[in-house]
């Protein structure tokens, strides 16, 4: 299948993470990116393709306004009011606070922030634009006629809420891709998460919707990121009461394991019958990731892809985690060419 590759991936070079009480060297880095282009275009798994650019529209269909427009000024304010660093939130609305203010950029950080592992640095804004474009494209391509198309989205997005930045996420490209799916005339549209970490973001946008079917197989949230959502009763709401499934798993989990949570999940979305297909693609489910627990082996992801066509839908990939950058382009490639390979 077609990869779609911005290089304006690189605008977003953050060097701060915060993790385990220091400021380390992120682990969303640059390198990433370039290991799985690399990967791809080594295998000749398909054309390399450049984004068009959709302008924001297609994101404010998914982000508030308010959300949208600090994102794009956060940085500015934040350097001129002279902070040496990069933005990093300290303060958020905790229990019993209730306000949105509007003017200290410390208070709109924490308001937007679901964590303080993401810092907002120069080139973050126009990184996170280009990524939300690269998912369209690959949108689009399959829009076209393509049976599927990988969009290679750097950063990441199914953490970002309607108007919450976190877990190296800003935008959310997948759910922006399910909606952009929607207003050109599909009727039902799936979202299936395969990334390690649960896709908070995509199940809070759809959570009241029964025309997208949200799903996410995910480390515990008791034990691990992002800790406060993604237990197995959060079924849906109002319309979206069983629109929404998640599948919990523990420390150590194998692929055998794990994919018994992918065959529910893919009976549940074939009995949804939905128009098209959004996978957003973690490969941190890796046995080596470094901040991650589960066990799959780099050939598991040649059955993770098959399993994926066999569903027969218009499919676009997203690329989402994934944090040991030496297996980084294997994995994903092995998920594409799997999907390839399948009838
Ligand atoms: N000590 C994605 O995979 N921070 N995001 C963990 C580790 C949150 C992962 C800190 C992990 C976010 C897209
Ligand atoms: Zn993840």
């Amino acid at each position: 299948m077609k990869t779609v590759y911005s290089p304006l991936h690189h605008r977003r070079t953050a060097t701060s993470e915060l993790d385990g009480g220091l400021l380390i060297e992120p682990h969303e880095r640059p390198s990433r990116a370039e290991t799985i282009l690399r990967r791809v275009t080594d295998q000749a798994l398909g054309e390399i393709v450049k984004p068009d650019a959709f302008g924001l529209e297609p994101i404010l269909r998914i982000h508030t306004p308010k959300y949208v427009s600090f994102l794009e000024t956060c940085w500015q304010e934040w350097s001129s009011a002279g902070k040496p660093g990069e933005a990093i939130p300290q303060f958020w609305p905790a229990r019993g606070m209730r306000q949105r203010p509007t003017s200290d950029i410390d208070g709109r950080l924490g308001y937007y922030a679901l964590g303080a592992d993401t810092s907002i640095t120069d080139g973050t804004w126009e990184a996170a634009r280009a990524s939300v474009d690269v998912a369209l494209t690959a949108r689009k391509l399959v829009a076209n006629g393509e049976r599927a198309a990988f969009a290679l989205c750097r950063p990441p997005g199914h953490h970002a809420a309607a108007d919450l930045f976190g877990g190296y996420c800003f935008f959310n490209n997948a759910g922006i891709v399910a909606q952009a799916f929607l207003d050109q005339g599909a009727k039902r549209v799936a979202i299936l998460d395969v990334d390690f970490h649960h896709g908070n973001g995509t199940q809070s946008i759809f959570y009241d919707r029964s025309d997208v079917l949200t799903i996410s197989l995910h480390g515990d949230p008791d034990r691990v990121f992002p800790h406060f959502l993604g237990y197995e009763d959060e079924t849906g709401e109002g319309d979206g009461e069983g629109y929404n499934l998640n599948i919990v798993y523990p420390p150590g989990t194998p692929f055998s394991q794990w994919r018994e949570g992918l065959e529910t999940a893919c009976r549940r979305i074939a009995e949804f019958q939905p128009d098209a297909l959004v996978v957003p693609l973690g490969v941190d489910t890796f046995e080596g990731d470094p901040i991650s627990f589960f066990r799959l082996k780099s050939e598991d992801y040649l059955e993770v892809g098959e399993r994926l066509g066999q569903l027969g839908l218009p499919t676009v990939i997203t690329m989402e985690g994934g944090y040991d950058v030496d297996a980084i382009g294997v994995n994903v490639a092995n998920v594409l060419a799997g999907f390839d390979r399948s009838p």
